[in-house]
């Protein structure tokens, strides 16, 4: 029988955190506000306005490239708490629609309205509904894309934006997603796209129009996959609640530090946190891996997946020494 046709919405807050400082703070209205640690020791941006990304500034560039580009930028620092509200009360909005709410992050939520709580008709009316929502009690915009799977939806809301609104149906795939970018694809690594580009396949029509065998041989599963996503299918279900797939911890030095006793006692400590938290919560995990920034900010991480799940502090902290090593 015919699978039903579902009708995904993904809505994401604009420029959350600086839109948030801006609305609290009309000094910052209307000028390039980054928000982020500090410019002066290691601070990386968090995130921006729009005013500050005409400087070609960007999240997780570090703060001191950032003040280089726009001298005249206001910092200011995160302020979780009220971040930590807003999606609050943008998750009760979204729940007014739809149960199926499936949160990624604190700005940003896939909902399946196939069969909403209110009858109303269309997918695109509940998106404007819920924008316009969100913009009377929170004073926010947000950005949001309609389709009928998770990856189109999600593309969709990062076209229009800001206070954007985007609808992709079954029969736009062609004019209106396969001229777009590989970039633009979720799961789609730089690396992955560079070497895509080299091969000609720089859009996300050429990437539907390659052999799949060619793309598996590549890429393995992942080339699989992103075939069958840039030919609009994606089976993947909006799941209300997510488990946490992973518990971590990370700190940032005031100075390099080089020296590796100096490196494991701080490993230590944050594997002991690690494990901490997962027995407080009743996890256990089996993948352990670790992260290092070095002084130019590029970064590397390094897994292994033991023979069995745990939460106890020595196997972790035995594997988490060796990948360091
Ligand atoms: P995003 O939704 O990726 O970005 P954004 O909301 O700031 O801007 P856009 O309008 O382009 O969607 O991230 C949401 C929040 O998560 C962002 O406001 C700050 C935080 N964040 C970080 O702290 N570090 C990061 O590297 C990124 C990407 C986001």
């Amino acid at each position: 029988h015919m699978e039903e046709i579902r009708k995904i919405i993904h809505i994401d807050m604009d420029a959350f955190y600086a839109s948030v400082e801006q609305r609290d703070n009309p000094e910052l209205r209307g000028k390039p506000v980054i928000v982020g640690g500090d410019p002066h020791s290691r601070g990386v941006v968090a995130t921006c306005s729009y005013e500050a990304r005409a400087y070609g500034i960007h999240s997780a560039m570090p703060a001191k490239i950032a003040q280089k580009r726009c001298p005249y930028a206001i910092f200011v620092r995160p302020r979780f708490d009220v971040y930590r509200e807003v999606s609050e009360q943008i998750r009760d909005i979204f729940h007014r629609y739809t149960d199926l709410v499936e949160p990624l992050s604190l700005d940003e939520a896939f909902l399946d309205v196939t069969n909403p709580k209110i009858p109303i008709k269309y997918a695109t009316t509940i998106a404007k509904f819920i924008k316009r929502d969100i913009l009377i009690e929170t004073g926010l915009s947000a950005s949001a894309g309609v389709s009928y799977n998770k990856f189109l939806a999600k593309l969709a809301s990062d076209l229009d934006k800001p206070d954007g609104f985007y609808c992709i149906l079954p029969e736009d795939l062609e004019q209106k997603v396969w001229p777009l970018s590989i970039r633009r694809m979720m799961g789609v690594g730089s690396k992955t796209a560079q070497m895509l580009e080299q091969m000609g396949v720089d859009t996300i029509g050429k990437l539907a129009h390659m052999d799949v065998g060619l793309l598996e041989h590549l890429l393995g599963k992942q080339g699989i996959q992103m075939h069958e996503l840039s030919n609009g299918i994606d089976g993947r279900n909006v799941e209300p609640v997510r488990e946490s797939k992973s518990v971590g911890r990370e700190t940032t030095f005031p100075q390099d530090i080089r020296e590796q006793y100096l490196l494991e006692t701080i490993l230590f400590t944050l594997a002991d946190d690690v494990c901490h938290t997962l027995r407080s919560s009743g996890l256990k995990g089996r993948t352990v891996s670790i992260k290092i920034r070095y002084p130019d900010f590029h970064s590397i991480t390094r897994a292994v997946t033991l023979d069995s799940y745990t939460s106890s502090f020595e196997p972790v902290f035995d594997a988490v020494r060796s990948l360091m090593a």
